[in-house]
């Protein structure tokens, strides 16, 4: 069967005789259509083929649910616990987050990572740069450990610490340079993250749209086709939190655009642990 998304059973069966309540899956004929009955002789029954309607079993791909207003959003609950979202419209209001963006593009040491995937390396088509004591493995390329953080950037951490409650050591920032920079689907669980890791995005400049999708139960085999998706627009001065089981139960993306972009920035704050020695 060739289209998964719609999948029909055709039923019917070999009707024959015409005892009303035969068999179950042999329709009984309608008295009209029975062969008349005189003396002895009987004669011999034909058989009909009586087509029934498919049952038919339909999957629908859920729409995206999309989450813009401010405040707390329970995306999911599952054995690993809840995913929640935290989104902070105006963390920085507009006229500060424009002298910031102009700042973060400008001040930034910038650089282009060489990930590697199944097909060989390939340009990560974003620019970022690492801050923090210890280096950040991710998509098989590591990023050198930075402590030297910008003033503007260690102000923002202490804010954002102020405001959540949670603290953070460790920065990876993004820069969307135009419609066709992208971050493909992906969780932030590597392990130097820990368990359950809260990560804190800040975005300045155009508004990108955040993708998220649940992660399928393990009958989908690994068919991302029926999940939940949540879409949140982040624009700029927005703050998104995700806590809880959000990087376990759920990947993220920020996909390419089909229309003019301008450029983006995205601070994610992390807190990431010295990974135990392998003995
Ligand atoms: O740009 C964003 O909003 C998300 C960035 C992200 O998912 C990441 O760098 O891990």
């Amino acid at each position: 069967m060739d289209n998964k998304r719609q999948r029909a059973r055709v039923q019917g069966g070999w009707a024959g005789g015409a005892r009303p309540g035969s068999r179950p899956g042999f329709p009984a004929v309608p008295p009209a259509q029975r062969p008349p009955a005189w003396g002895k002789e009987q004669p011999t029954q034909e058989k009909h083929f009586v087509y029934s309607e498919p049952a038919e079993v339909v999957r629908r791909v859920p729409e995206p649910r999309v989450i813009d207003a401010a405040g707390t959003h329970e995306i999911s609950f599952s054995p690993s616990g809840v995913s929640r979202l935290r989104l902070f419209r105006s963390f920085i209001d507009p006229r500060e987050a424009d002298w910031m963006f102009k700042q973060l593009h400008q001040e930034i040491p910038w650089s282009q990572k060489t990930n590697v995937g199944p097909d060989g390396s390939y340009q990560e088509p974003r620019l970022t740069c690492w801050y923090g004591e210890l280096p950040y493995t991710y998509s098989r390329s590591m990023m050198q450990a930075n402590p030297h953080w910008h003033p503007l950037l260690t102000m923002l951490k202490d804010r954002i610490e102020e405001v959540t409650g949670y603290g953070f050591n460790s920065l990876l920032c993004n820069l969307y340079r135009h419609d066709k920079d992208s971050i493909d689907w992906h969780s932030d669980d590597e392990p130097a993250l820990g368990t359950s890791p809260i990560i804190a995005s800040l975005s300045f400049g155009e508004t990108r749209n955040f993708q998220m999708r649940k992660k399928p139960p393990p009958e989908e085999r690994g068919d991302y086709t029926y999940v939940e998706r949540v879409h949140v627009p982040l624009d700029h001065g927005t703050l998104l939190l995700m806590e809880g089981a959000t990087q376990q139960d759920w990947q993220h993306r920020v996909p390419k655009e089909y229309h003019d972009r301008r450029p983006r920035i995205n601070l994610t704050f992390r807190t990431m642990y010295p990974e135990p020695l392998s003995s």
